[in-house]
This record gives structure tokens, sequence and C-alpha cells, in this order.
């Protein structure tokens, strides 16, 4: 058996934030695992540091679902983004390790290829309708086949999903932004939008859309059915998921696409969503929900109902989550989607290798594990910064789900 010799937890801040495990095995080989939580870096760094990383010592590094299961199961506490990014980032790291040891990429070691490439949406927005429109316009230039679309609404000032220069960095202040809100004013101006972006372009290209969490269950129905003619790959986070149920009123209402996930963190927290065929895309990260073990299981249960996958991946999933569900991505049947917005440029200095990109889809790497290397010592040079998401309050002042 080769035993893990030592598991620690790297702080980088290269533009954003990441943390980064890194699992060496007696014989010198090293694992990497992705634990960045947007906003609560330091308490999964913790996590990991203090609590998970003295059990690992001594064990056998081959044992990956036996490790999830002690990792899980073991400590009485269960599920919540924290533990299931911390569970996240040493499943990935073990499977970057078996990848290493057998010689093959992790997508080999799933069950191989199911697919030549793995489609992906990239982000276009605006700050007005017509910078959308060039936005699009660049967007698809690159070669993109689906393309999220969000632009400012008129009156709103810190629209979600819109824009600063080249990446869109929502966690950007040491403290909390406060952001206004109009349920009004975006349900008024958002199909709008929507609908131009179809007659400029066409419909040749999917077009997506995140409705961030905003509206209650009866406003996203009406919004759902509002935007039907543009004919959304989906409507994304239409509502918010706590309470799973409340989404068959909007399914009863609408044949616009629904996708959930990305705060959800475990299989139980879309139990309902997708045995009862509540949605159609589930978008749960391997980063934050218990690694390629438990996404693996996800995804397995979302096809018997027809649910496909559509995995988050914005730029606060380091490159090794992003590498890890690349990989996912290549081998489940039931693949949707893949999200890849892009990273800051100086990312890349830590971050090498990777996920290559080429006209509308990414291809994994051929390098055996996930195909990521991290640079400690340039890593090293960027200092933890605290960066938090905004907060949205209505135009009463009253705090809106952001
Ligand atoms: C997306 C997301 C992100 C989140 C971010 C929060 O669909 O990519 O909504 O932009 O807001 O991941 O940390
Ligand atoms: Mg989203």
């Amino acid at each position: 058996m080769d035993a893990i010799a030592s598991a620690e937890v790297l702080v980088t801040c290269p533009a954003r934030n990441f943390v980064t495990l890194k699992i060496t095995t007696v014989d010198g080989v090293v694992g990497w695992g992705d634990a960045t939580l947007n906003g609560r870096e330091l308490a999964v760094a913790s996590y990991l540091r203090d609590h998970i990383a003295p059990l690992l010592i001594g064990r056998d590094s081959a044992r990956i679902e036996d490790m999830w299961n002690y990792l899980f199961r073991g400590v009485y506490w269960r599920k919540g983004p924290i533990t299931m990014t911390a569970i996240a980032a040493v499943d990935m790291a073990l499977w970057d390790i078996k990848g290493k040891v057998a010689g093959l990429p992790v997508y080999q070691l799933l069950g191989g290829a199911a697919r030549d490439g793995v489609l992906v949406y990239t982000h276009a927005s605006g700050t007005d309708i017509g910078s959308l429109m060039d936005d699009i316009a660049a967007v698809k230039e690159r070669g993109f086949k689906a393309i999220r679309a969000q632009t400012a609404v008129p009156g709103v000032e810190g629209t979600y999903g819109v824009k600063h220069g080249k990446y869109y960095e929502p966690a950007s202040t040491s403290l909390p932004e406060e952001q206004s809100w109009s349920t009004e004013a975006y349900l008024n101006f958002a199909p709008t939008y929507l609908a131009k972006v179809r007659e400029q372009f066409g419909f040749d290209f999917h077009l997506l859309h995140d409705v961030h969490h905003r509206l209650t269950p009866m406003e996203a129905a009406r919004f759902g059915r509002s935007v039907e003619d543009v004919k959304l790959f989906w409507m994304e986070d239409p509502t918010p998921a706590d309470n799973q149920e409340s989404f068959r009123l909007i399914r009863s209402h609408t044949t616009t696409p629904v996708a959930v996930g990305e705060v959800l963190s475990s299989i139980w927290d879309i139990q309902h969503l997708v045995s009862e065929q509540l949605i159609d895309y589930i978008r749960l990260s391997v980063t934050h929900a218990g690694g390629i073990t438990h996404m693996k299981k996800v995804f397995s249960f979302a096809e018997l109902y027809q649910v496909r996958s559509g995995s988050h991946g914005p730029s606060d999933i380091s490159p090794v989550g992003q590498a890890a569900a690349i990989h996912l991505d290549m081998a489940i049947p039931n693949f949707g989607i893949q999200e890849y917005m892009g990273y800051p440029d100086l990312v890349a200095d830590v971050f090498h290798g990777g996920p290559t990109y080429e006209d509308g889809y990414l291809h994994p790497s051929e390098v055996p594990g996930l195909g990521i290397d991290y640079d400690e010592e340039v890593a090293a040079k960027f200092e933890y910064a605290p960066k938090y998401l905004p907060v949205a309050r209505r135009l009463d002042g009253s705090v809106h789900d952001w």
C-alpha cells in the first residue's frame, strides 16, 4: 500500500482566492484537490488543516470510496458546503494520485470517453443592451456554441452577472458590497433583452440565463412563460431551492427548462428535484459537493430521470476543480453542458496545464491524473485577501437573496 505521508493546505490569491489541498504519498506521488468556497475560504482551509489532515496520515491513498465514507459518516456532523468542499478536496487529490499511479487521465478511470469533447457555455454580459450585443458577438467569434446572457437592469445598480473588464468577479471587496434589487424592474426588462438577442443573432446557438435565486416560485413561473419564444437552453436558479417542492409550481406553468444546484452540496439536496422531474439540469459542482466520488453518484441518480448535468464552473472554482469536472463530464452518459468562465491571467502562473478549449468544446488533459500542476513558489507570492460576495437589498432596504 502507498500510504498518505502528508496533507498540506495552500491558500493563494492570484487576483482571487483559491484553497488547494496537496496530498503526498510515502512513494512520493502528489495529488491536488480544490477546496475553494468563495467568501468562506478560510473556514474550509481550517476544516482541512485542523480536522481532516491529521486523519489522513498513514491511510491507504488507493481507497477512495472508503476514505469518502470515513470522512462523511465518520464525523457525525454531515453535509453542508464547508464539509462537502473539504471532502471534495481530499477526493479529488486521491483521484489525481490514482491516475498518476495508473498512468491514465482520470476520465479513463471513470469508464473512458463517452463523448469527443465537453460542450461548454461561457458568459456574455453588458451594462446595457448594446454592450451585451457586442459581447455576444465577441464570444461567438471565439467559437462558443452556448452563451449565458446577462444585462444590467436599468435602475438596479450592481445587477448580478455583469462584467466589469474581462471577467465577472462578484467577490471583490474586503467587506460585502450592498447592492439594490427590484424584482419588478428585472421582470419587465430581462425578457425584452433576451428577445433582442434572438432577433439579432438567431437561434443557431444555445442561449442561457441565470436568474440567480431572485424570484418567488410564481414570479419564476411567469418569467419562464414570458421567455418561451426565446427558447432558452435553461433558466438557472429561478428561485432558491431550499424548498424542493416549490419547483412543482414553476414546472406546472412553463416549458422553459430549469437548472439548479450550484449552492447545494449533496445528493439529498436534489433528491426530490430529480426524482420528481422538477428540473432538467443538475448544477452541483465537483468542488462543493463531495468530489468526483459523490458527483458520479449524483449524475447516475439523475440519469434515471432524464436529468442531465450542467456543472457549475465559475472562476471561483480553481483550475483543479474545473479539471476534475471536465474528466467527469467526459465519462458520464447524461452530460448536458459545462460552465466555463475562464480565469484572470495571473491564475495561469500558479496552476499549469488542464483542459484545452477548441471551438466551443473543452478537452481534458491526457496527462495522468487530473492534469494540473500547482506552482507552490509562485502561489506563495500571492497572499490571501478577504473578498466577500455582495448582499442584495430590495428598494425598501430589506435583505433579498443574492
Ligand atoms: C454561476 C454562478 C456564479 C456564482 C458564484 C458565487 O452560475 O456561475 O451563479 O457566478 O455567483 O460562483 O461564488
Ligand atoms: Mg449561477
